[in-house]
This record gives structure tokens, sequence and C-alpha cells, in this order.
């Protein structure tokens, strides 16, 4: 059982963590491609930003710890599959569903969890496409497959996120409750207005019409 900073001084946890930056730069590779063909083919862009990031050994080790899992770099690449995150930012809902159908669909690009939080909101209106992808990355050693969870979500579900998310880890917030229920009724109404959004973006560029299956 290692503690933390003996997990960051562990040359074997090193090479891990150069394996999921690696498998972060691969995706970005991807997603920019697609961007540039968007741009070039369709003369629009398929996600507005990207926010990558790789946890902290601190989070590791606080997430292996809670769930019960040894702190081993074995028990990180079995069981944390957010280790690498890639958070997608589109425009529109259904950007999200073609952006993600076309990641997916890569040859090299295995889809091993998909959990539509878009479908099927959280109780507490929270809204994402959450994918765990194992992404090949090439080292001088050969060939290995990474666990990377990509993120996709619009830009105002982006923006309910980031405030929800300060709730949780603020402590001395009053009347939380309150704040709660505000925050669903903010989530609901972004659903909405993503959707009308959407639909006002079909009529003005005709070419381009809604996408409304949300299954790939
Ligand atoms: P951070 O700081 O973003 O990394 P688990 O990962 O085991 O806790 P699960 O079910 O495996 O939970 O993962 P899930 O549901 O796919 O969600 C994991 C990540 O999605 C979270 O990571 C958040 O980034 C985001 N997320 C999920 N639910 C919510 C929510 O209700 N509100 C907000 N703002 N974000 C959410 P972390 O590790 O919690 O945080």
């Amino acid at each position: 059982r290692l503690h933390t900073r003996q997990l960051r001084d562990t040359r074997i946890f090193n090479d891990l963590m150069m394996q999921y930056r690696s498998a972060i730069m691969v995706v970005e590779a991807k997603l920019k491609v697609l961007y540039e063909e968007f741009a070039h083919e369709y003369n629009r862009n398929p996600f507005e930003s990207i926010k990558s990031r790789l946890k902290s050994p601190e989070s590791i080790y606080e997430k292996l710890d809670r769930k019960g899992f040894p702190i081993t770099v074995e028990s990180i690449r079995e069981y944390l599959f957010d280790v690498a995150g890639v958070r997608v930012i589109c425009s529109f809902p259904d950007d999200i569903y073609r952006l993600a159908n076309l990641v997916v669909q890569s040859n090299d690009i295995i889809l091993v969890q998909k959990k539509d939080y878009i479908k099927n909101p959280k109780s507490n209106g929270y809204r994402s496409l959450h994918l765990i992808l194992d992404v090949p990355i090439f080292l001088s050693i050969g060939k290995q497959y990474v666990k990377v969870e990509m993120q996709f979500r619009t830009i105002a579900m982006d923006f309910w996120a980031s405030l929800e998310h300060k709730l949780k880890y603020k402590k001395d917030v009053e009347n939380t409750e309150e704040i709660e229920r505000q925050l669903k009724v903010c989530a609901d109404s972004i659903d909405v207005l993503d959707y009308q959004m959407m639909q006002i973006r079909s009529k003005i560029d005709k070419g381009n019409t809604a996408l409304l299956t949300r299954d790939f």
C-alpha cells in the first residue's frame, strides 16, 4: 500500500501518467482533425472548445481509497477510468451525438462504457454524455491501450455544471436544498433552451437539419 507521495515518486506510476498524457494527445488530435474537416467541408465548427485534465495523485489516491481498492498502480489501470479526461463543449445537443459517433466509429478506438446523462439526466439536473474509451498509444515498446473518459456537453450545460460543481466543494453554503432546487430548475430551462437554439439553427442553416435521434 502506497501513500500519495510514494505514488508520485514511483517510476511505474510516472510511466502510467505518461501513458495517460499520451492518450489525451491522441484524443485531442482526433478531435482537431474532425474540427478541420468540418470547418473545411461544411463551414461550421463541431465543437466550441476542449478541456483536458489528468487526475492528480491526491485525487487518484482519494478515489481508490474511497472505493476500497488497493492503492497500487495496477488498481489505477484496472479500476479508475477517469484518470485521463477530455471534456468536449459543443454548441448544440445534436453536435454531441454526431461527434461522439465519429469518435466511437474510429476503428482504432474501443468504446468500453457509455453513460448518457442527456437522455437520462441525473436527479440534480446534470446532463452530459460520458464515454469511457480504450485509446491506443504507440510507444517504442509497442502499442498500448489506455482508458480515457470523454465528457460531451453543451456550452450552457457546461456553464451549469461548473456552478453546480462549486456547490459540492463549498462547505459553508447556507440553504443548500433551496440552491439545489434552483439549480434543477436552471438545468431543465437549459435543456429547453438548447433544443430551441438547435431548431433555430436548422431554420437559418437549411442544410444542417437538427439531428433529433440521440442514439448511436
Ligand atoms: P472531476 O473534478 O470533474 O474529476 P465516480 O467517477 O465513480 O465518482 P461515476 O459514476 O463512475 O462516478 O462517474 P460519472 O457519473 O460518469 O461522473 C464522473 C464525472 O462526471 C465527475 O467527475 C464530474 O466531472 C462529472 N459529473 C458527474 N455527475 C456530475 C454532477 O452531478 N455535477 C457535475 N457538476 N459534474 C458531474 P468527478 O471525479 O466527480 O470530478
